[in-house]
């Protein structure tokens, strides 16, 4: 027996009313947009003949989801994250900002404030004693080889255990996250060391939806970066270090082919001591390109939550919900 219902008059008006279409307060843009998700939702309902039991336990995941803050990871691992990159790419080459460095996606772990440094940051605090020592060097240019000193470069990443401080409570604060603003001839030098892969929390929510698509959750070793400069377009984007199992393979999407960069292994005694380093040493390089804008909307990244972004309005929020 399949029953359809979506097309009659009773559940086409109901969904308008759902939508507040017949209230004239509220907002535009949300009655379309949840009018049309919930339409879509309806239709699936009705199409696939969705039981009761399925839809309980749908909401039941989206409330352990919400709970453990994961749709920020859910999202990349359903390819929302990706595709908005697609968008961007598209509304990019349509507006002819062609070339640069390729964007791709931010994820859910970038913390704001972290330690500013010229030209040079270690980023790790030493405490991580399985991590192997990285040199991650590179020079930011515009699109006409032109070096940019100044920019400002935001890099963080994982430790050795595929973790990231403030996520990772085990961590001092601001472990591998540092802003570095480039030299005169546009370069930044980071110490730090070779991250890991990540991997969604076994059992979580995000990795209970991936394993019932016969997917898993490992990302490969990567390393992230937001880069800008005035009169450049911000830039969010990363590296995935070669060699890794899962370079190519990455359940959050976020691997383009001009993204992944070699770890050179150094052994040389004078490299070593001219840099100051205890041993052998694992060297990254990876240069940037930026696109020149005159619009200042696209010189900064876009607006979203993030961790320890705006407090003070967040802070003012809380206070606002005080009951007396
Ligand atoms: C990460 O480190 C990450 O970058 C993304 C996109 C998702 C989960 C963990
Ligand atoms: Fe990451």
């Amino acid at each position: 027996m399949t029953v359809k219902i979506f097309d009659t008059p009773d559940v086409q008006n109901f969904l308008k009313t759902i939508a507040g279409f017949d209230q004239t307060g509220g907002n535009d843009r949300a009655k379309q947009i949840v009018h049309r998700l919930v339409s879509d939702l309806f239709k699936l309902i009705d199409d696939f003949n969705v039981t009761e039991e399925e839809y309980w336990a749908a909401v039941n995941l989206l409330n352990a989801l919400g709970n453990q803050t994961q749709f920020g990871l859910l999202s990349p691992g359903l390819g929302f994250d990706h595709f908005l990159d697609m968008r961007q790419d598209a509304i990019d080459a349509e507006a002819k900002r062609t070339g640069g460095t390729p964007r791709t996606i931010e994820g859910p772990l970038y913390v704001a404030g972290a330690p500013e440094e010229e030209g040079f940051a270690r980023m790790d605090d030493g405490q991580d004693n399985d991590g192997e020592t990285m040199w991650l060097t590179g020079q930011v240019r515009d699109v006409d080889g032109q070096p940019v000193k100044g920019a400002k470069v935001e890099i963080w990443h994982a430790n050795s255990k595929g973790g990231y401080s403030f996520f990772d409570e085990t961590q001092s604060e601001y472990n591998l996250r540092r802003t570095i603003y480039t030299d005169a001839q546009g370069r930044y030098t980071a110490r730090s060391i070779i991250p890991s892969g990540y991997g969604v929390p076994e059992g979580a929510p995000t990795d209970v939806v991936l394993k019932s698509l016969g997917r898993h959750g490992e990302r490969p070793a990567h390393i992230h970066y937001f880069v800008s400069a005035p009169g450049h377009q911000h830039l969010t984007t990363q590296i995935n270090l070669a060699g890794d199992p899962y370079t190519f393979d990455d359940f959050a999407f976020a691997t383009r082919e001009e993204l992944v960069v070699p770890a050179n292994k150094i052994d040389d005694k004078n490299t070593i001591a001219q840099r100051e380093l205890d041993g052998p040493f694992s060297e990254v390089v990876f240069d940037i390109e930026l696109n020149k804008t005159e619009a200042a909307e696209l010189q900064t990244r876009h607006a979203r939550p993030r961790a320890k972004e705006n407090e003070a309005d967040q802070a003012s929020q809380l206070a606002g919900t005080a009951k007396v």
